[in-house]
């Protein structure tokens, strides 16, 4: 039986993650979260208690990252999937400091205790570390495009998969790493893109679409990425990257169209607001090398259907996100946005 230690477990994809584990092998799995504001406890609600543990602590306690590692140093099967994060943009725009700390600290606070006990470890990461791409560029992401981030998030995830790599070649730690592409679906924070919108229809609020809307994302469902994650775990190369990816790019207009459309409103009832400063263009991902030499295919291979289920339920869950709102609301508005 596998044995696996979680770091941002209670996060949107982490969430995801826990549960896709639980009904996909008989892993036993420790979640260390810190239970940020971007934290749910609720998503982890009803699972089995003999195989989950949840410890609240920082992913930058390094004695007790140790601890936590080191019960897994003669676990069979034992890993760590690093997930704790820092993750929005906007927010790193605003205050780059727990961005670093979180992500490049806490990531090399992981790298020296799996280093310590001879443990694997799996490193979650995005496409952003590679910057965009232009918009009339018929290219995508692969594991050997040059790292270009962007924004104080990006560079810090940049950081942190550069830290993973050095621990690799210099002192034989064996991970592996992923850049995935947006992800969608239930549990995400009301912050991001795709439940902000859905979320102001819901609420009686208007769309907000960031300058013309012409960027370009591309969309994987969190349990595409969660089932690539499990694959790369169980099939992965030590030391390769892998990109995730299952072929979903949108501009931000198309998606903001579509949840209007889906939401049996006017597609063209929208506001326009401030652009994101230093807006990635164009993200995406070719997925050659995880679907040839892993096997992986996506389950949700149309964006429709995956976001009229997320709108479902999103509807369905207000209870979770109307506590949130108001405030990631009232930071937005201060920035015209
Ligand atoms: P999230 O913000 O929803 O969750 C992050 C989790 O990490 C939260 O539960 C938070 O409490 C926890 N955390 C933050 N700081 C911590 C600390 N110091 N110690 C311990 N826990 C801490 O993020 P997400 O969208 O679920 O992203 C998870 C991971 O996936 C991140 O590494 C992110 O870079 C990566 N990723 C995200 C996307 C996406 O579209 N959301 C795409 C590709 C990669
Ligand atoms: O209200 C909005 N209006 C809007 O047009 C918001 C919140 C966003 N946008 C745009 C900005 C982006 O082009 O939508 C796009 C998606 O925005 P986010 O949800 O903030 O995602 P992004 O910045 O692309 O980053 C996401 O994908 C990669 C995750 O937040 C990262 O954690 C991940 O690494």
């Amino acid at each position: 039986m596998r044995r696996l230690l979680v770091t941002g477990g209670a996060g949107f994809i982490g969430s995801n993650f826990v549960h896709h584990v639980l009904e996909h092998t008989d892993a036993r799995v420790t979640v260390l979260d810190a239970f940020t504001y971007a934290a749910s406890r609720e998503a982890l609600e009803g699972l089995p208690a003999d195989r989950v543990r949840v410890v609240e602590g920082d992913v930058c306690d390094a004695g007790l990252v140790g601890a936590l590692v080191g019960e897994l140093a003669d676990a069979e099967g034992g890993a760590v999937v690093h997930f704790a994060a820092e993750s929005h943009n906007d927010n790193s725009l605003a205050d780059p400091s727990p961005f670093v700390t979180t992500n490049v600290v806490g990531t090399f606070t992981v790298l020296e205790a799996v280093r310590a006990h001879g443990v694997r470890l799996h490193h979650v990461s995005t496409d952003e570390v590679y910057g965009d791409l232009e918009l009339e560029d018929p290219g995508r992401f692969t594991e050997s495009t040059p790292y270009r981030p962007s924004s104080p998030y990006s560079a810090s995830k940049a950081g942190a998969d550069h830290l993973v790599r050095a621990w690799v070649r210099s002192f034989g730690v064996a991970a592996t790493l992923s850049n995935c592409s947006n992800n969608y679906g239930p549990w995400q924070h009301v912050e991001k893109f795709i439940p902000r919108q859905i979320t102001n229809v819901l609420d009686g609020g208007r769309v907000k679409l960031y300058g013309s809307g012409a960027n370009v994302r591309d969309w994987i469902h969190a349990d595409d990425h969660s089932s690539a994650v499990l694959a790369i775990l169980e099939r992965g190369v030590i030391g390769a990257t892998y990109l995730v990816g299952a072929d979903g790019e949108r501009s931000n207009l198309e998606v903001v169209r579509l949840v209007l459309e889906l939401m049996g409103r006017d597609p063209d009832d929208f506001d326009h607001v401030t652009d994101r400063a230093g807006h990635d263009l164009r993200y995406a991902i070719d997925p050659t090398r995880l679907r040839t030499e892993l096997g992986w295919v996506p389950r949700f291979t149309s964006f429709e259907e995956g976001l009229a289920r997320t709108i479902e339920w999103y509807a369905a869950h207000a209870d979770w996100w109307r506590p949130k709102k108001a405030r990631v609301e009232a930071a937005y508005a201060a920035k015209g946005q």
